[in-house]
Parts: C-alpha cells; structure tokens; sequence
C-alpha cells in the first residue's frame, strides 16, 4: 500500500477553507425528497438533478470534492462527458458511498447496522478505476433516554466502519469516516455530548486494531446538538463549545481533517454553528488553534434551497445553480468565522 498519495487527498479534501458536498443519497431517499418537492422520481430526473449540481459555474471555489453514489458515478452529462470527467474539470475531487444502507441490528430492537462488508474489496477496486479517490460509509445511532444506543449497537457500527477503511487504505482510496448520532428525540445537548464522546471512543478503538492509518482518512461527524423534540435548545456558542471539546477528548491529532455532516439542520443554522466553531478567540474551552481543520460535508444543509427551486423544471435551473453556490459560500465563509445573517439577505 502506497500511503502517500491518500494522505495528499485527505489533506486535500478538508484544504483551502473548503468543504464537501454530500450528494450520495440513496435512490430511495432522493426520490422520497423528490416527492415532497412534487418532481417526477426517474432515473433521469436524478441524473438531471445531479448534472445541475456538479455543473453549477466556481462550484469548486468553495468545495473541494462531491460524494456519490453507484448510479451517479455511472452517469454522464447530457452532452455526453462522464459525471467523473465533469467533476474533474469542476476542480472536484470524486468521492463514492459505499454502504449498502442500515440494517435492523439483531437482538437490538430500534437499533442498526450499516451493511455492505461483503464484496466491498472488489467494488472499492471498480470505483478506484473509475476515478474515485474517497469513500464513504455511514453508521447511525439512535438516542432514546438513557437506553439507546445500546454497546452493542456502538461497537458493531464502529467495527464495521474501520473494516471499512482498512479495505478502502488497501484499495488506495481515502475513507471518510461518517458515524452520526441522529438529531431526533428529546434528549438533551448533553446527552448527545456523553453519547458521541462513547460512540467516536469506539470508533477510534476499532480504526486502531483494524490497522487504519489515521493520516489517511477523513472523519465525519454529527454535531453535538440537543434532540430535535428538546424543549431546552442551545446556543450557536453552546453547541460549538460542546462539539470542540466532545472531538478535542476523542480526535487523535493525526487525523488530517473532519468535515461535519448536517443531520437534518437548516442550512442556515448548520453555517451559525459552524461559524461559531471558527471564531477568532476559539471556544471557551480551547481558546487556541485545534489540531485539525473543521469543515462541512453536507447534503441537505447545502442541496435543500437548490432543489426546492429546481423543483424539476430547467427554467429554474440557473437559480437553483445560484442557491447550491450560495449555501456552499455561506459555509467556505463560516471556515473563516465570517458568516453572518447579512449574508442571507444579499
Ligand atoms: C447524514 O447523511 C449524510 C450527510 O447528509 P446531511 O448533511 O443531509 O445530514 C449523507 O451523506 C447521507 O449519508 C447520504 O445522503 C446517504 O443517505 P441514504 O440514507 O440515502 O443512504
């Protein structure tokens, strides 16, 4: 295994003040957010979709590469260009989920597993030859009182995910790391705090015995927020305070990058917190400069706008193009702590 190389593009990957744009989203989830904009779920509406994203002109001033999945790596533009290609020049580097989607966990009611270990060699080798230098795999768990998640739930996710990234190292891809305690339920901030603290403890257990490189590989992570259900919500400050020191406990330093995932925020607010996180003095916690970059890699808090403008009709098309950009420059600009509400109203 030639490591080099990888540490170069995850180092890349979370370079310059940018970030990712996540649009891996199964067929099932992008037809369900298609259907609640009222556009027609087809393969070529998802194709058309993905074309006006990777398409939309300074895209890579701000983003730094794109993750997606098995049917959009496989597309092409209307002209005929391969999406790979598209990105390329875009100056976006190529990412692709490889997960096959959470399971019901055995034994563990409401809990689950992500699957897709079983033949995941040879597909990383294919997605390799056509162009992807990252990966993607996701892990979810659930919080419900002081039950959920359950050890077993944490430990059999974290387990998946470095077998995962010690395929993905051996393949010469870099792998993104993504275990996302969900916003739904009731609990509160620290709870959310206590429960990414154990899940990120054991994920970083398991990167280690599996041989993992952490200089090559990218993390992904929840923020750590109240439930969305909580009547008691925190500050932008709040939540930035908790999340540094929730990481900073846990985050090995060689870890070259993490890029925040939005997990059903606002775009608005996603940029708030994010921005809070980048203030000139720090957090209170850690008033100086953190061993790793933060970024984003969002889906939601980045495509929403854009799609719900789209709406499935090409005339709207350079809008929704000028709606992605403005989200991905309201998240480049919240890297430098610069993001403000004026933004929005621009
Ligand atoms: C948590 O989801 C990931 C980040 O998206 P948000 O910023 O919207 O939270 C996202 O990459 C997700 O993993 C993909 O959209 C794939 O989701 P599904 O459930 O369709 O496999």
């Amino acid at each position: 295994m030639n490591i080099a190389p990888l540490i170069e593009t995850a180092r890349a990957l979370v370079a310059d003040g940018k970030g990712l744009l996540a649009m891996d989203e199964s067929n099932a989830t992008c037809n369900r957010r298609f259907a609640s904009a009222d556009i027609p779920q087809t393969l070529e509406m998802r194709r058309a979709y993905r074309e006006l994203l990777l398409t939309a002109p300074g895209l890579g001033d701000c983003i730094s590469g794109v993750i997606l999945v098995d049917e959009t790596i496989r597309q092409a533009h209307a002209d005929g260009t391969p999406f790979v290609e598209v990105a390329r020049h875009a100056g976006l580097r190529v990412g692709i989920k490889v997960d096959t989607g959470a399971k019901p966990l055995a034994a563990h009611p409401n809990e689950r597993v992500t699957e897709g270990l079983d033949g995941l060699r040879e597909r990383l080798q294919a997605y390799a030859a056509m162009g992807a230098r990252f990966a993607k795999w996701r892990g979810v768990m659930a919080i419900d009182g002081a039950r959920l998640p359950t050890p077993a739930c944490i430990a059999a996710n974290a387990h998946a995910l470095a077998r995962y990234a010690a395929l993905c190292q051996e393949t010469g891809l870099v792998p993104i790391i993504e275990p996302e305690v969900l916003m739904d339920g009731t609990h509160t901030l620290q709870r959310c705090q206590e429960v990414t603290e154990a899940v990120l403890r054991s994920v970083f257990e398991q990167v280690s015995l599996q041989g993992v490189v952490l200089e090559a590989m990218v993390l992904k992570p929840n923020m750590v927020l109240a439930g969305l259900a909580c009547t008691a919500q925190n500050t932008a400050a709040e939540v930035a305070e908790a999340t540094v020191q929730c990481l900073l406990r846990v985050v090995p330093a060689a870890v070259p990058g993490i890029a925040f995932l939005s997990g059903g925020q606002s775009g608005e607010l996603a940029s708030i917190r994010l921005n809070a996180m980048h203030l000139p003095n720090g957090t209170t916690s850690h008033p100086g400069a953190l061993p790793w970059p933060l970024s984003f890699s969002f889906a939601r808090a980045l495509q929403h706008p854009a799609l719900e403008i789209w709406a499935g009709n090409d005339a709207h098309r350079v809008a929704a193009q000028q709606a992605l950009l403005h989200r991905a420059r309201c998240n480049f600009a919240a890297l430098k702590g610069g993001y403000s509400a004026a933004m929005e109203s621009r």
